[in-house]
């Protein structure tokens, strides 16, 4: 039994030892990044089985991807190695305000050459639920194809759906952008984009007006996120707000959504049966909470995941329970 597979492109993450300007830096720490897999290793932590599919090059950077993702307890025995194109990277350039900037190498890449041919159903083998974003999309049209047969062949199969837009506009053209994730929002059922992203794909509206515009596209749940105002979860029955938790040391954003996701789909994929129908008000708050919470904390470490906590830390946090630190 797998409660969750994703596919996406893993790359190899530099940044700055000193966190000092990308260019003059002259040490560089070396980790894991790719929005899918920091959502596999976060629900991984939380006691969920987890499944990442997506190709690498047959290269040491690949092998780090897959014994990092199995380190983390994550399954990647579906990972397809491509022996001609290499994995990709990319360097995160701390701007000590704001979110740090992104370079990417990974024009060209393994994950990129994924076509709808190369689909397979194994991938979703004993699964309950499936992931995207919409990064797998912005790399090229065969790999938005690629995603939206996969996301078909889930429904078909019986999986619920969740698909968090992660609109990147150094990937693709805006209209292109627009245009492809608002033609996968009816394949899901949970969408989660951030109020920025609704703007754009939607334009200004209300926060309880886009609730309503993407239900009436398909989906059973929207959940969205709102910074340093927490969340909003949208439903056919309720809309239920959830407060931020307080961010002290804020170091690094990047990765805070997929925590989000994390924290998010660790509550639902237990009430996977209800989503269809609606689900309470209780199950959805306690999910933006547990949401809000991880995204606060990936916020507070740097690296895409490595603030993540286990699932006793979060009980811990939300319901005071004790632990013996020394
Ligand atoms: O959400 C975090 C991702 O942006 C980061 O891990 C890199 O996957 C990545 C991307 O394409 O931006």
């Amino acid at each position: 039994r797998v409660d969750m597979v994703t596919l996406g492109e893993s790359m190899i993450l530099f940044q700055s030892y000193n966190q000092g300007a990308l260019q003059y830096e002259p040490l560089f720490t070396k980790s894991l990044a790719g929005a899918e897999s920091n959502v596999a290793i976060g629900l991984s932590r939380l006691g969920k089985k987890t499944r990442w599919v997506g190709r690498l090059g047959s290269d040491p950077f690949g092998d780090l991807v897959l014994t990092t993702l199995s380190g983390q307890g994550v399954d990647v025995s579906h990972a397809v190695r491509d022996h001609e194109a290499p994995t990709a990277v990319y360097f995160k350039d701390f701007k000590r305000y704001g979110d740090p900037a992104v370079y990417y190498y990974r024009k060209g890449s393994a994950a990129s050459r994924l076509s709808p041919e190369m689909v397979d159903e194994a991938w979703l083998e004993g699964a309950g639920h499936l992931h995207v974003t919409g990064i797998t999309p912005a790399l090229g049209d065969h790999t938005a194809a690629a995603t939206r047969k996969l996301m078909e062949m889930a429904r078909k199969k019986g999986l619920t759906v969740s698909f968090d837009p992660n609109l990147r506009r150094k990937l693709w053209s805006e209209e292109t952008a627009r245009e492809t994730l608002l033609s996968l929002i009816p394949l899901c059922d949970i969408f989660m984009p951030g109020d920025e992203e609704a703007e754009f794909l939607l334009g200004k509206l209300e926060i309880e007006a886009y609730g309503e515009a993407f239900l009436n596209m398909g989906p059973k749940l929207v959940a969205m996120k709102l910074g340093a105002e927490g969340s909003i979860g949208f439903t056919e029955k309720a809309s239920v707000r959830a407060e931020p938790f307080a961010v002290d040391r804020l170091i690094d954003t990047v990765g805070a959504g997929d925590a989000f996701a994390s924290g998010l789909l660790s509550v639902l994929l237990d009430h996977r049966e209800k989503i269809a129908d609606g689900l309470g008000e209780a199950a959805l708050h306690e999910a933006l909470r547990r949401a809000n919470l991880l995204g606060s904390m990936a916020t507070q470490f740097k690296g895409d995941w490595e603030g993540l906590p286990t699932l006793a830390e979060v009980h811990g946090i939300l319901d005071g329970e004790k632990s013996v630190t020394r």
